[in-house]
């Protein structure tokens, strides 16, 4: 194909951001400060370690770095047990059905996410083995809104920026889209993602020959 899609997992692929919630909640409760689903928004798309420097920052706690290490790894945990308990039921809807037609038109797909857990949620979900290839948080160095994840899955494609389509939930990935020169398609808010190129509330609304203007 003359064409290359990467997706963002978190908001695109499934619903993992309840999970981050309730894990980053417990550790708020711990530090006895409030951490409400509003708050949790602004973590959507960003770095785990950003993640707990913009929480601590609502509670207005200080702590060192040994302890934000040690809190970052029980967050963690309590996060992967909720992980391990995923299953299909949680690709989000249309999800699938897009991947399968892209299938179809031989359009190869690849990840781009900032998880860290993001093959242990492909693997949980069933749909590890269908990417062409995975860029995750273990694979790059600077976090969205930088462009690295997205030029390293632009190679994995082997495909130009230029002729890559990006799937995103978050302000930070549509901006790291642009800043890699690809198009980004921005699923959510539309008020939220007004910088995205494409815009839909879910993957269900994507018509069935949306890529045919991209491929020559
Ligand atoms: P982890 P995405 C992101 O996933 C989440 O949206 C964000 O909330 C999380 O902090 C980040 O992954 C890191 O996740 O703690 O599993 O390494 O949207 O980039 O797929
Ligand atoms: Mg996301």
């Amino acid at each position: 194909s003359t064409i290359g899609v990467i997706f963002d997992l978190d908001g695109v692929i499934v619903d993992t951001a309840k999970y981050h919630y309730l894990a980053w909640k417990n550790l708020a409760d711990n530090l006895n400060f409030e951490f409400t689903e509003a708050h949790n928004e602004l973590l959507k798309g960003v770095s785990r370690v950003r993640s707990l420097e913009i929480l601590l920052n609502i509670g207005k706690v200080q702590l060192s770095e040994p302890k934000k290490q040690e809190i970052l790894l029980s967050k963690n945990e309590e996060y992967l047990s909720y992980i391990k308990k995923m299953n299909a039921d949680e690709i989000l809807p249309g999800a699938e059905k897009l991947l399968n037609s892209l299938d179809r038109l031989g359009v190869k797909y690849v990840l781009g996410s900032a998880s860290k857990n993001a093959e242990l949620i492909l693997n949980q979900v069933g749909l590890y083995h269908r990417f062409y290839g995975i860029v995750d948080g273990n694979s790059v160095s600077k976090a969205k809104p930088d462009p690295e994840v997205f030029l390293i899955g632009a190679k994995k494609l082997n495909m130009s920026p230029k002729n890559c389509i990006v799937f995103e939930d978050a302000i930070a990935g549509v901006e790291a889209a642009h800043a890699a020169h690809m198009t980004s398609v921005g699923i959510g808010d539309k008020e939220i993602l007004k910088e995205a190129n494409f815009n839909f509330n879910s993957l269900t609304e994507i018509p069935e020959d949306f890529f045919r203007k991209f491929i020559i």
